[in-house]
């Protein structure tokens, strides 16, 4: 086993990903694309002066350049590399095309790693990079190389302190490999060190595949961020083992909640390649409109703002609703995938989040003090809530935190308030997860199942069944199966139950009503195994598909399109550009169509809530719910639900296997499939 492991490992990191046609030219240069037109927020054009006009710059090849060019194009350079946010698989590969690109244009060219993410920038921590241990971690997974961190540079010293750095080690180019938090960062350093001529190329990595850019007219520039490919397929295929594992022993609910701190395209992804039973998607849930509620409201003359987005209590119900039709056609079991995000598109909650984030955010601002810090445990931060829930009753003026928000509050348990005040990171985002998301949304539904059980109306299906005058030997119907079906009682030798019937007393007793029994008789052995049959025990298993996923080795696209992403970089860099993005289009395509480009960051950015401010930000592309991948998931969800007595529809993706082709070789993902059918 240790030689095939081993084997394996060699032949990953023997690995030579193909390179796009363009870069089989020694040379290349970027080719200005003044079609490709953003609508620009004002406030990056009055931040990012000097990076606001780039275009969108085409990789173009040329053999035999003029001689200033191969000078400028050759010459030796000092290039910094570092790691932002969380790992992806692909990260190595970058760095790998980035290294062989700058030292097969200059073998004396020098590259550095900033080592534990953006804070090697900031204290000057750097290794060189060489051959070996470049090789080392090929095609591998992970960013153990030079190692990640989450820090932002967003203030004047961090970002004085990178610029020394940068200057002390005399660096031509630094590359930021992140997410759109690090390419916020990239632009602003770029605009930073512009005048110290230090370009800033950034890479669209994370595994939540929520960078995706397309120009005002919709043309699509970057479909998707690598090491989503990787960790949709690992998430899929642990997933897909579940619905295999849940539809063999029919005991039990496998809760599976999937990364993505706000978009849900993992969820959608693990949806088209698993069809698991219920999978929720974020951003379609904010679309809900309750359209009785507003009716209601019409009839009234008054408008109900809570008709528009879900709350937890329904989407609660829309879940039970889904377990009790299933249980209906005889399946107390299935898989179902919630999206780690989902609490960021419910309205009730995301009002929390925002009222929560702010109060933290002034606290740290007017007591320059830490609000964490200052209040470690759940009980004094509720305190200094309820201190401010009191403000607002004395001073109407005061509406951050009023009375209403401290009920709502008071009533969601522990650790879900521990949950939604937790400590933001350092880019104000919200620590999804950490939440157990699952467990908030799970609580409700047990909760309402219990009470349908009660009520008759959570009860299993089972196949009409005949008994004998005795009642000793049952027969199964073929034909029919539903809800334990059961109208009036003994008519000839057919057995019929009533459904609110929910205990083997009352069944007892009725059965001597029905004159089936004898007053003292016991329920005969069949009649009491079909009916705790039919009783359901609702049994949940969960699961947190995040970290696993973002720690995978690469598959085979992940690793050719990061690498090629690396000889971008090289490219946008030979060529001078700064406050460009790498990127490479047509992925949904053949690899032959592949097309590797840069596209300018500050257009991309606009303003957003982050720590109770305003802040220009990169702007994360959420699922669109008009996009063909989500019509296809809503077009099918009740055949994935299979509420009926048949088979189930799941679907088996496999596993990543890297050695030979297979399903999982496809360079496409089902998400970007549906893009290219478009
Ligand atoms: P990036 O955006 O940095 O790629 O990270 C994405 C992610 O994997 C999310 O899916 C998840 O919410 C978050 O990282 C977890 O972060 P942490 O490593 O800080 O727990």
């Amino acid at each position: 086993a240790t030689n095939n492991i081993n084997k394996g490992m060699i032949a990953r990191t023997n690995y030579d990903p193909p390179k796009c046609s363009v870069f089989s030219n020694k040379y290349t240069y970027l080719k200005p694309d003044h079609s490709c037109r953003f609508s620009i927020d004002r406030e990056a054009e009055k931040q990012l002066p000097n990076i606001i006009k780039n275009p969108l710059q085409i990789i173009t090849g040329i053999e035999s350049p003029e001689k200033d060019f191969k000078t400028e194009y050759e010459k030796k350079r000092r290039i910094g590399i570092v790691f932002s946010g969380g790992p992806a698989p692909g990260g190595h590969n970058v760095i790998a095309g980035i290294y062989d690109a700058a030292k097969q244009a200059n073998s004396e060219t020098k590259v550095y790693g900033f080592l534990l993410g953006p804070d090697g920038i900031i204290e000057n921590e750097i290794i060189e990079l060489t051959g070996n241990l470049v090789n080392k971690y090929r095609n591998t997974g992970g960013f153990s190389m030079i190692k990640t961190g989450r820090t932002k540079i967003d203030t004047s010293e961090k970002m004085n302190l990178s610029r020394e750095t940068c200057k002390a080690l005399g660096l031509d180019a630094l590359v930021v490999i992140g997410g759109d938090d690090s390419n916020t960062n990239a632009a602003f350093l770029a605009q930073e060190m512009y005048d110290d001529g230090v370009q800033v190329i950034g890479v669209p990595k994370t595994i939540d595949g929520d960078i995706q850019v397309k120009d005002d007219e919709g043309r699509v520039l970057c479909a998707m961020s690598f090491g989503f490919h990787t960790a949709a397929r690992a998430f899929a295929n642990a997933v897909s083992n579940l619905c295999t594992d849940s539809s063999s022993d029919v005991k039990y609910w496998h809760i599976c909640k999937v990364m993505g701190r706000v978009a849900s395209h993992l969820a959608l992804e693990v949806a088209l390649q698993t069809h698991a039973n219920i999978t929720l998607i974020g951003e379609d849930l904010a679309d809900y409109v309750d359209e009785k509620r507003i009716e209601k409201a019409k009839n009234d003359n008054t408008v109900d703002y809570t008709a528009y987005g879900i709350t937890l209590r329904h989407l609660s119900r829309v879940i039970c609703d889904c377990i009790v039709r299933r249980a209906a056609a005889g399946k107390n079991y299935g898989v179902a995938v919630i999206p780690e995000g989902v609490l960021e598109f419910i309205n009730e909650i995301q009002l929390f989040i925002i009222k929560l984030n702010t109060i933290i955010a002034e606290y740290n601002t007017t007591h320059d003090k830490t609000f964490h810090m200052e209040f470690p445990k759940l009980t004094d931060k509720l305190e200094y809530l309820r201190k401010l829930a009191q403000r607002s009753r004395e001073d109407r003026s005061f509406t951050i935190w009023n009375t209403r928000d401290d009920d709502l509050f008071n009533d969601i348990p522990d650790f879900f308030q521990k949950g939604l005040l937790m400590e933001r990171d350092s880019h104000g985002n919200f620590p999804f997860s950490q939440v157990e998301t699952e467990k908030v949304i799970m609580e409700m539904v047990k909760d309402y199942l219990a009470f349908l059980r009660e009520k008759g109306e959570y009860k299993i299906g089972i196949k009409r069944t005949y008994y004998n005058k005795t009642l000793q030997k049952a027969e199964l119907d073929p034909d029919f199966f539903g809800p334990v079906l059961f109208k009036n009682y003994t008519q000839g030798d057919i057995l019929l139950v009533k459904p609110s019937i929910i205990s083997l007393k009352t069944l007892n007793q009725t059965l001597i009503k029905e004159g089936a029994l004898k007053e003292g008789e016991p329920i005969p052995p069949a009649i009491e195994k079909i009916y705790k049959k039919s009783v359901p025990d609702f049994k949940t298993q969960t699961h947190f598909y995040g970290y696993d996923g973002r720690g995978s080795d690469p598959t085979k696209f992940d690793c050719i399109y990061t690498y090629n992403l690396g000889l971008t970089v090289f490219s946008l860099i030979a060529n001078g550009a700064t406050g460009q993005m790498a990127a490479v289009r047509n992925l949904e395509q053949d690899f032959l169509q592949w097309e590797p480009a840069g596209i300018p960051i500050a257009p991309l950015m606009h303003l957003e809530e982050r720590k109770g401010k305003l802040s220009l930000v990169l702007e994360k592309s959420i699922v669109n719910t008009n996009s063909i991948s989500f019509q296809i998931v809503k077009a099918l969800r009740e055949k994935w639900l299979a509420a009926n007595p048949g088979e189930d529809n799941y679907r088996k993706p496999g596993p990543i296997i890297f050695s030979r082709e297979n399903e999982e070789s496809r360079p496409i993902t089902l998400t970007l499939n549906a893009l290219a059918d478009k």
